[in-house]
């Protein structure tokens, strides 16, 4: 095969002479493509079958322990001058980058199959979507390609009919961490990723394409390109309302995304649009309209059960492709969470499972799944338009300090709380687990640009509508001071959205704080709630004094963004600093 656009047929030629494949193959997306990648990785063992009985169509592939997770200190983005890509991202030069990376692709991909993955990141027939071809020489990385993004023939259509496509050149070459690049060239719409075979660094459509260089797009066309998940809540009257809300990377948007409503709420149900990234227009009714770009999800095994996430647990007992879970005797999937009666026999690498020796499935082991398959799938999710947003919200993991739910004052106060979002590290990314680190907008590994820049984007938007949605901040993860956790979380969470959409529609009440309105207990809907009052008052309480101090690092951290800096924002960051010294010295009057 091949196509008749041109820039892409030349782009396939000239990686063929640099990578030197044995055979090039050209994706159509079909099934039966499909069943000749997994037979294929069935013979090499790249894939190993689960139960066909209790799993039909789901197997496991084990990647190599030393590649495991993203990894963002060898991630780059390449563009002319270095103030692009700003004091969050690690930068190079393009032509040293090109340069240092072409020597690795050099004939990688010898004795492989080079596969032409043509895809459309959004609803095929959205104006909102964008096209994308991943070269690679994984079969692995194709099979998962088809799951999470629309693939195949009808991508090569639209590319075919369009012209213009994002450029991604992926080889699993040595899987040495020491010849390990992800590198973003945004000025020319390219990525180049060597060296891993796993999620964000090898499905180059995720984070690559929808985040770092869409993020980049987005700035240049007027649109937003966010870590988001998109959720619909259908009330007991029979309206829906959309919600997306940003949280770092396993701090739980696939769990909120998947929300079963508590027995003790009748009548509510939640509709699953996206579970990790958002694309969000600005369209002619002033208001902002979110497509999930993805077609899948690529989401954490350890913690998902019956408890946490029944709709995910559902989905997952057929066609489904596992990366890094333990197995059991008779070869079903296992992780941490799941199923107390089952027990893990081998562990993610492989081995006799040994509870010495750690987890039994590695904390960042994944599912790739249709999102057709999950029970709360919205009927909306092929929607070309997409669902119009009434509520942005943003969150961390914090043990401590930040309350269950507060509300930013206005658009402008909400790019200060988004900007301002920490979170303790989680298994997502290599390093240490568990360190508070600032993630504004939760895109501190996938924002394409220069974050001081980014924040000016979203600032922007402020003067273009008055039915901006609402912008809120959460915190699920409040520890006492034996470190249990106070709120319960999960289907209980929304209470909280209740809450929220409640005051998106101007019928909920509030307290002012100096961080923004937050509701007080009588606010949030607690019937049936196993919660103590004092707890939900601790849960709705700030310290005025340590938030002064997170304000003083907040403004450390906004520093280093130098020139850059919107003034808009250090505005913001004022006028919530003198309204906590006010509270302060109240305080101590
Ligand atoms: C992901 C991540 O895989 O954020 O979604 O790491
Ligand atoms: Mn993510």
């Amino acid at each position: 095969m091949s196509t008749t656009n041109q820039a892409l047929q030349a782009w396939v030629e000239e990686v063929a002479r640099l990578t030197r494949p044995d055979r090039i193959h050209w994706c159509d997306g079909s099934e039966a493509e499909y069943r000749g990648l997994v037979e294929l990785m069935l013979g090499n063992g790249d894939l190993v079958a689960l139960n066909q009985e209790t799993h039909p169509n789901c197997y496991l592939h084990r990647s190599s322990p030393t590649d495991v997770a993203r990894t963002e200190h060898l991630t780059f983005i390449c563009t002319q001058d270095r103030e692009d890509a700003g004091p969050n991202n690690n930068w190079i030069a393009p032509d040293e980058a090109h340069a240092k990376i072409d020597s690795l692709f050099d004939g990688c991909m010898q004795g492989r199959t080079l596969y032409v993955v043509p895809y459309c990141m959004g609803p095929i027939d959205s104006p909102l979507s964008r096209c994308g071809v991943e070269i690679t020489d994984s079969p692995y990385v194709v099979a998962n390609m088809r799951i999470m993004t629309r693939m195949g023939a009808a991508a090569l259509a639209r590319i075919e009919r369009e012209g213009g496509f994002v450029k991604g050149l992926h080889s699993t070459g040595d899987l040495s961490p020491e010849r390990r690049f992800i590198m973003h060239f945004p000025e020319e719409l390219t990525i180049k990723s060597i060296g891993s075979g796993y999620g964000g660094n090898a499905l180059l459509g995720k984070k690559c394409h929808a985040l770092r260089i869409g993020s980049w797009q987005a700035r240049s066309e007027g649109w937003l390109a966010e870590h988001m998940l998109i959720v619909g809540i259908e009330n007991p009257q029979g309206e829906t309302h959309y919600v997306a809300a940003a949280f770092p990377s396993a701090c739980g948007k696939t769990n909120l995304a998947m929300l079963i409503p508590p027995a003790t709420m009748p009548g509510w149900k939640v509709w699953t649009v996206g579970d990790d990234i958002a694309w969000l227009h600005l369209r002619e009714d002033g208001r902002l309209w979110a497509i999930n770009p993805e077609a899948g999800f690529f989401g954490v095994a350890p913690g998902t059960g019956a408890k946490t996430n029944r709709n995910a647990l559902e989905m997952l007992d057929r066609d489904t492709i596992f990366t890094n879970v333990a197995v059991t005797a008779d070869q079903q999937p296992w992780w941490e969470g799941k199923n107390k009666d089952q027990t893990p026999v081998i562990d993610w690498k492989g081995n006799p499972f040994d509870a010495a020796k750690g987890p039994a499935a590695h904390p960042n082991s994944r599912f790739t799944v249709s999102a057709k398959q999950c029970a709360s799938v919205s009927p909306r999710i092929d929607d070309p338009a997409g669902v119009p947003i009434s509520a942005i919200v943003f969150g961390g993991r914090r043990a401590e300090l930040a309350p269950l739910v507060f509300q930013a004052r206005d658009w402008k106060h909400g790019v200060l709380v988004g900007a301002s979002v920490a979170s303790e590290t989680t298994a997502a990314a290599t390093g240490a687990v568990g360190v508070v680190r600032r993630d504004p907008m939760a895109m501190q590994p996938f924002c394409g640009y220069n974050f001081a820049d980014y924040w000016g984007h979203w600032l922007s938007f402020a003067d273009k509508s008055d039915k901006l949605p609402k912008i809120f901040h959460v915190n699920w993860f409040r520890q006492d001071a034996d470190g249990q956790f106070m709120w319960p979380g999960f289907g209980e969470n929304l209470r909280v959205l209740k809450w929220i959409l409640e005051r998106c529609a101007g019928q909920a009440e509030a307290v002012d704080t100096p961080i923004g309105p937050m509701p007080r207990a009588e606010d949030i809907d607690t019937a049936s709630l196993d919660v103590s009052p004092e707890t939900l008052e601790a849960l709705l309480s700030i310290d005025a004094g340590r938030w002064q101090a997170e304000l003083e690092d907040i403004r450390t951290y906004f520093a280093k963004y130098g020139e850059h800096m919107p003034r808009g924002l250090w505005e913001e960051f004022e006028r919530t600093r003198i309204a906590l010294e006010k509270a302060r010295s109240a305080e101590t009057a």
